[in-house]
């Protein structure tokens, strides 16, 4: 047994799980007509209903001395005050500092960032300024329409999600692309649509040695080079995101064109960083700085409020809670919102790469379960899809409904009726359909007792399955900053009770060596007519039916 599962916190919440298991939500509801209130928070804009789960007044106080025990509050401020706390990497986590709106220093081995922090983000603000304004030109001395981020992982799913949530406030003539996959259909299809004249790209990549960025940057590169001619015109339509300025270089971009930022930003806590270059680009800096401040408003609440009320800290241990103790291993995420269509898909690396690990800091094997599976998209779509399970499917999935009050395009009664969707999924999740409900409401449609027994297991529902509603005012820069920053936290919360390393990523290092052997195998023309036999018998047969066919077509 690890240190976790023998704490008397722990030991608590299992006979805490014995007792409230078979207990239901709807008469708890009935019992207290207070409980909505009793188990709802707001911070930095946004409302948390966390009333309908499966908890009653003794839960939270227990799941919070769990938390306690485990030094939560302690490692919160570790985190803040930038101790090394990526222990594998040995390295600070601060991207708070990035949207630090204090006059806060924050050091890091003695030294204020805050100063570099603060020029980058000046240097942001003049660049995407003059791009927006025309006063950064092509090589032709044309503006610039089309602007395409090559990056992968946490250079790409950041911006990308936050320029399409935010798009109801993007730039009218800059159109925004994002190439990721390594795929060539990608960057092919992509820059069949662009002029090369017009077209600013921008390299993300924080370490500039990924192998799929690499490969769609030179692809772009010579495209331009091809349709323009003038390979003199690069600095004025390449511009490179990154931490390593010899390898940028070495590509071919020029320091002045390279935005800095620092290793003790994670990739996928970057999007505050220069990697955000494409969310100033296209909503402009006033707002990137926007969407800078909400988040740091969540900070101030993570790093000040109580825990009993520290919204980051309540979502964690509701995770936790269905986690580890009722045995749920996915979290479902449902935006009511078109816009935030690529919020789950961020989520799932944010959630899925931090927390999906099985050695605790100390490199012990964990006796417990660690991050769920993360999954979802838009609701009201999500209801005539994969809602289905999780009404009548066997397993239980805890949901977070995200949901704005006001929509960006009012348009007839669509969002009062988007509400009334999020609304009543809650609420049907959590009352269900008893057969007696199911008996009277066949009978008014004028079912038989025949046809009523026949399809009564089919049409009932068990209900009590537990739902937390988030309600934004509206998708805006601020708010969008906040909701991203309280995910943040939530995963890191969750990291610390489950005691593993939220910032490390050695699955994706692993994926980034892999397919270097067989690429050789397979890559290079010389190798075509070889036959691969150094691999097991599954790898051998498909590397070879690639080389069989790549000799066939060259
Ligand atoms: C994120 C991961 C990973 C990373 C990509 C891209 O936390 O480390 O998703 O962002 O592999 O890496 P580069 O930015 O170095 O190209």
């Amino acid at each position: 047994m690890t240190t976790l599962t023998r704490l008397a916190a722990w030991q608590s919440l299992q006979q805490h799980h014995e007792q409230i298991a078979d207990a239901q939500m709807k008469d708890m509801f009935g019992a207290d007509p207070d409980r909505f209130n009793k188990f709802s928070l707001s911070a930095a804009g946004i409302f948390l209903d966390y009333s309908k789960n499966r908890i009653d007044e003794s839960t939270i106080p227990l799941l919070l001395g769990l938390a306690r025990e485990r030094g939560l509050q302690e490692s919160i401020a570790a985190m803040f005050q930038g101790d090394a706390i990526n222990s594998t990497e040995g390295r600070s986590v601060l991207h708070t500092a990035l949207r630090n709106r204090s006059e806060r220093p924050v050091m890091v081995e003695g030294s204020d960032v805050m100063p570099e922090v603060r020029s980058v983000l000046a240097r942001m603000r003049s660049f995407s300024d003059s791009v927006r304004e025309s006063t950064w030109r092509g090589c032709n001395g044309d503006a610039i329409t089309d602007i395409v981020n090559i990056g992968i992982g946490g250079s790409d799913l950041g911006p990308l999600m936050v320029t399409e949530a935010l798009d109801r406030y993007s730039h009218p003539r800059l159109k925004m692309h994002f190439v990721s996959n390594v795929d060539g259909s990608h960057i092919v299809s992509t820059l069949d649509k662009l002029e090369a004249e017009t077209t600013l790209f921008i390299i993300a990549s924080k370490t500039f040695t990924t192998q799929e960025t690499l490969a769609n940057a030179h692809t772009a590169r010579q495209w331009f080079v091809d349709q323009t001619g003038k390979a003199d015109g690069i600095p004025k339509h390449f511009v490179a995101l990154s931490t390593n300025r010899s390898e940028v270089e070495a590509f071919g971009i020029d320091a002045a064109n390279m935005f800095e930022f620092w290793d003790w930003v994670g990739g996928r806590y970057s999007l505050w960083s220069a990697i955000g270059l494409s969310i100033a680009l296209a909503v402009g800096m006033d707002r990137f700085e926007e969407l800078l401040s909400g988040a740091h408003a969540m900070d101030e609440h993570f790093m000040t409020a109580p825990m009993e009320a520290n919204m980051p800290v309540i979502l964690a241990l509701l995770t936790v809670w269905y986690n580890n103790f009722f045995g749920a291993n996915s979290h479902l995420i449902a935006p009511y919102d078109q816009y935030l269509h690529r919020f789950p898909a961020y989520l799932q690396q944010l959630t899925m790469e931090s927390n999906g690990k099985s050695v605790t800091r100390d490199g012990e094997a964990v006796d417990y379960a660690t991050g769920p599976i993360v999954w979802g998209e838009p609701g009201t779509n999500g209801q005539h899809a994969y809602f289905q399970l999780v009404h009548q499917g066997t397993h239980l999935i805890p949901a977070d409904f995200i949901v704005p009050l006001e929509s960006l395009n009012p348009v007839g009664d669509h969002h009062a009726m988007l509400l009334a969707n999020c609304f009543a999924q809650t609420e049907a999740l959590m009352r269900g359909k008893t057969a007696e409900e199911l008996a009277i409401e066949m009978k008014q449609q004028g079912a038989s007792d025949a046809e009523i027994a026949r399809l009564r297991g089919h049409k009932t529902f068990a209900g009590n399955r537990p739902t937390n509603t988030l309600v934004l005012g509206t998708v805006d820069a601020a708010s969008l900053g906040a909701l991203i920053a309280l995910y943040e936290h939530k995963v890191f919360a969750e990291s610390v009770v489950w005691g593993i390393n939220a910032f490390d990523q050695w699955g994706v290092e692993l994926g980034k060596q892999l397919a270097k052997t067989i690429y050789a195998e397979i890559g290079a023309a010389q190798h075509l007519t070889q036959h691969s036999t150094g691999h097991d018998a599954s790898t051998n047969g498909l590397i070879n039916m690639a080389i069989k066919r790549r000799t066939l077509v060259s």
